[in-house]
């Protein structure tokens, strides 16, 4: 069933200035800092299981839950995102710094195999009793996707060693053999890993783990009731009252809305995309796609931000959009992002990658500063501007999901199907991949987000004929393109203009993706947006901040009738696209707090700026759906 696979990050390589730019900064300024985040806060600290047990170093929740037990993770994902940064640039420095890391897991790691700093520090008897909260395999998981990014990067497997003893460990303790639990973690993430490393190693003990994690989840009688009984823990003490929080109330084939904590929901059907490719399976794909569209057509935010609800991290109705109190969890867009590759390799639909584009220019990347080292773990769509990035977090998830995101962005351009090369993100990128015919290389230019003007060189070793699809997306109205000078009729075959001819060496495609900057209309059941217009502009979805006003956010209003225009300003924030537009401001000078006069307007010009850009200026309000 798989169709098509991702061409790995570590063999495309970044030549626009919009992601080198973004990645330059990842390499000298987030990896390093977020290293020295890790040694400050005693991360590290902690992967050498200090004695005397030191107190915690962020106070617990109330109900006695510290995000401390999830420091493993953040570990492995700092790994993962600067192993990514590698085939960029190797850096001993960093080189060292994992090595070290893996040093202290290596000593950490007990003779059967399991390695969980947290228990092994603080309650080394209860390992294995709370899958539902506890997060222990999820820890494992991210320490897999940083020990496989390890191996791809500099072919090292000391890391990768130590995850297959602890997953040796893993797959004795579950399964559906006498005297195994028959567990599965509370937050899925585990299974996208295995999966990861069964691509790394090819061992089939990686798939058969995941596919039992996912298969598992949901059975009847329910894991979590049966660990919580064995804990003697009352049954309503648990704090997220349902299941449907870890996207545990339904067997997964069986599950249509999508609920509870938002990233826990993607992960997991990132897994369940990768494991209907694997294994062929109609059941699961069919289950990812009703998912997919519930989603996107009644709980995504216009940014590609996912999850409103602070209370869950996660879901609540169809249209409960709130902008001010937004949570969209930087994790949950870089997740979408993962999600929607996986959904691609299934099927080329432009659909999956207008939104992997969506999540990937927007909502995830606001989370990281243009200095590359402040972070927003929520993303609002609407600030009094209040709201900034913060430099470290109790709970640093987002941090290093933002920081592999960017540093692997390559992996997310091509698809590689039979005879066939798809481009699936523009923005300056170039691979070579092997065909039938022998080896072709493909390098994409432009100046995208900025400008849709696009070249596609293709240069095979010697003339082949094969398939060259090119992302058509749904954003732009009237797409133009040429081969060799000459026009090609665009006809889009579900988002893609699918060019299959004898490809020789010095054959161009210029694809022009004219950018209009154009209004979006909320659905008319969100309520938050009612009456309220948003902007865009290509992939980029925009957003005003006060400074850039003449007049304060909440009394500027966009008439229907106004114009839009857009300019490049090569002096603001690096480099970057305005919209401007002739709006409106409620001028009303009395001091009257109720009036019978309707209020006095003037117009006032508008200036937005791109969403994921906001809030580097300093503190701002910030608004993204404006008033009509
Ligand atoms: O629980 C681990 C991570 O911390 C989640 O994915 C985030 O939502 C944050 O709660
Ligand atoms: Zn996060």
């Amino acid at each position: 069933m798989r169709r098509y696979s991702s061409i790995p990050f570590a063999k495309v390589r970044i030549t626009g200035a919009f992601w080198s730019e973004r990645l330059e900064t990842v390499l000298s300024t987030t990896i390093p800092s977020q290293h020295a985040q890790l040694a400050k806060y005693n991360v590290l600290d902690s992967l050498k299981l200090p004695k005397p047990v030191p107190p915690l170093t962020f106070q617990p929740h109330a109900d006695g839950f510290s995000t401390q037990i999830f420091w493993d993770s953040d570990v492995g994902k700092w790994i993962e995102a600067a192993a990514y940064a590698l085939p960029h640039r190797r850096d001993p420095r960093i080189e060292a710094q994992i090595e070290a890391i893996i040093d202290d897991l290596e000593k950490a790691q007990e003779p059967d195999g399991y390695v969980n700093c947290w228990y092994l520090e603080r309650e080394p008897q209860n390992r294995w009793t709370n899958l539902r909260d506890n997060h222990e395999l999820y820890n494992l998981g991210h320490l897999l996707e940083g020990a496989v990014a390890y191996l791809r990067a500099t072919g090292r497997d000391r890391l990768m060693g130590i995850m297959e003893r602890a997953f040796d460990h893993v797959a004795q303790v579950f399964g559906r053999n006498p005297g195994q639990k028959r567990g599965y973690c509370g937050h899925p993430e585990v299974e996208l890993a295995l999966i990861k490393a069964w691509h790394a190693t090819g061992q089939r003990k990686y798939l058969n783990l995941a596919t039992y994690f996912v298969d598992e989840r949901g059975a009847s009688p329910h894991y979590f009731d049966i660990e919580r009984d064995a804990r003697g823990e009352a049954p309503g003490k648990y704090g997220q009252g349902t299941y449907e929080y870890s996207q545990s109330h339904l067997p997964v084939r069986d599950q249509t809305k999508v609920v509870g904590h938002a990233v826990r929901a993607m992960y997991l059907y990132t897994a369940m995309a990768d494991l209907a490719a694997e294994h062929s399976d109609d059941s699961l794909k069919r289950a990812c796609e009703v998912l997919w569209r519930d989603v996107t057509t009644t709980r995504m935010y216009v940014t590609g931000g996912f999850g409103p609800s602070a209370r869950n991290e996660g879901f609540t109705q169809d249209y409960d959009l709130p902008n001010d109190t937004a949570y969209a969890e930087t994790c949950a867009s870089c997740a979408m992002v993962f999600w929607a590759a996986r959904m691609l390799n299934l099927d080329l639909d432009g659909h999956y990658a207008d939104l992997m584009e969506l999540a990937l220019y927007n909502n995830a990347l606001a989370g990281l500063s243009r200095e590359g080292d402040t972070y927003f773990y929520d993303n609002k769509l609407e600030s009094d501007g209040s709201h900034h990035r913060w430099d470290w977090h109790p709970c640093p998830c987002c941090t290093m999901n933002v920081a592999r995101l960017v540093a692997s962005v390559g992996g997310y351009a091509f698809g590689l199907g039979e005879n066939e090369v798809a481009v699936h993100l523009y923005g300056g990128a170039e691979t070579t991949v092997t065909l039938s015919g022998g080896a072709v290389h493909i390098a994409e230019t432009s100046a995208y987000p900025w400008d849709g003007a696009i070249r596609v060189a293709v240069t095979p070793d010697q003339p082949q004929t094969f398939t060259l699809s090119l992302r058509i997306p749904a954003w732009c109205a009237h797409p133009a393109a040429r081969i060799g000078g000459a026009a090609l009729p665009v006809i889009a075959e579900r988002g893609y203009l699918r060019i299959t001819r004898e490809w020789q060496a010095g054959d161009v495609v210029e694809l022009d993706l004219p950018m209009q900057a154009e209004r979006l209309w909320p659905h008319p059941e969100i309520k938050a947006d009612a009456g309220r217009v948003a902007l865009r502009r290509g992939p980029l979805v925009y957003c005003l901040e006060e400074r850039d006003q003449a007049a304060p956010l909440h009394r500027l209003r966009l008439p229907r009738h106004a114009a839009l225009t857009n300019a490049f300003r090569p002096d603001l924030l690096g480099g970057i696209a305005v919209i401007l537009a002739e709006g409106i401001a409620n001028r009303e000078p009395s001091q009257a707090l109720y009036r019978t006069a309707p209020p006095a307007e003037a117009p006032a010009p508008i200036m937005a700026v791109p969403y994921y850009i906001w809030c580097n200026r300093g503190p701002n309000p910030m608004l993204v759906w404006l008033r009509e």
